[in-house]
């Protein structure tokens, strides 16, 4: 399926909205470089890394607002600090110290979920148990390409096409299961296997936080509007490997590598805002000091 290209989505936020996105952006990328060291030194036992996606994570999340219940797969970190878990609540899952270190209903953001798509039947049922309620609870669910292979992921979606459940499925597409290329899980976008359901899709770039967010808004809308479920796929390319146990070097190409790190959505955005004045050397100090002081608190928290 065609992607939309940028000036498709020309209209764009406001400069406020582009200073809090680039901001959660900037905060989960110094977050995630604190835990990939905190990891090195043993302090936690495993950190599945989010950078590169961050415009996906943070546009999404951003789009749809504080109210609606998020699923996350195991990677939202951006998502989750968003909705005020505290990075050690965070970390405290990955340093082996607790299976959920936050309060999934203060931050109706759901434990994380390591049994692939399983999460995607969690977020169904529970919508449409809200709505049994009376309740018109508005649900999010995270995804990554491989997990889309499992049979849970197919069940979900007719379910939720089925139930016209409120759920927004955000898939995550980094065109990696660990070594398992999307080309051999997939002969068809998610987005087109999503209508073949019933349910409304589309596929954008996911390393814009500004496409990323349009894409959302439009999709919470309809949700909100239509009483139907969405699907969002966003192409994103991470810049570490699987987890910090895994060596992406043995099956990603150097050229593959490398194209994700020179399209590190945090840097271009940075750079981006700079350039049209949105944000000068003073906002970038603030937001820099603020980074600091949180690594400081982990590194003496958790190391
Ligand atoms: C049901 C199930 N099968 C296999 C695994 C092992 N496993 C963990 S992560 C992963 C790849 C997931 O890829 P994707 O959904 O694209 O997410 P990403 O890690 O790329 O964000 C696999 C196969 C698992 N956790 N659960
Ligand atoms: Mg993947």
């Amino acid at each position: 399926m065609a992607m939309k290209s940028e000036s498709e989505h020309e209209a764009g936020p406001d400069d406020r909205t582009r200073r809090l996105l680039l901001r959660h952006m900037l905060v989960a990328r110094g977050v995630d470089e604190e835990a990939c060291q905190l990891q090195k030194q043993g302090a936690l036992d495993l950190w599945p890394s989010g950078q590169g996606q961050e415009a996906a994570q943070v546009g999404s999340a951003l789009a749809v607002g504080p109210d609606p219940t998020v699923f996350p797969s195991y990677r939202e970190h951006a998502v989750a600090l968003m909705r005020g878990v505290a990075p050690e609540e965070l970390f405290a899952q990955w340093a082996g110290r607790t299976y959920c270190g936050w309060d999934p209903r203060r931050a109706r953001f759901f434990p994380y979920t390591l049994v692939l798509a399983a999460q995607t039947l969690h977020a169904v049922g529970y919508s449409i148990g809200r709505r049994l309620q009376g309740l018109e609870d508005f649900v999010v669910v995270y995804i990554g390409d491989g997990a889309t292979s499992e049979g849970d992921m197919a069940e979900a979606m007719n379910l939720a096409a089925v139930e016209a459940a409120s759920v927004l499925f955000v898939c995550q597409n980094n065109g990696w299961a660990i070594s398992k290329p999307a080309a051999e899980q997939m002969r068809t976008t998610l987005a087109e296997r999503a209508r073949g359901f019933g349910i409304e899709a589309v596929a954008v770039p996911g390393q814009d936080p500004e496409i990323v967010f349009a894409a959302c808004s439009r999709a919470a809308a309809h949700i909100r509007g239509e009483r139907a479920p969405y699907l969002v796929e966003l192409q994103v390319g991470r810049i570490h490997g699987h987890s910090t146990a895994d060596a992406q070097e043995v099956y990603r190409s150097a050229e593959d590598i490398a194209a994700a790190r020179a399209a590190d959505p945090v840097a271009r955005y940075a750079g981006r805002l700079r350039e049209r004045g949105v944000v000068d050397a003073a906002w970038f100090d603030e937001v820099d000091a603020e980074v600091r002081e949180l690594c400081e608190r982990l590194a003496k928290e958790y190391a």
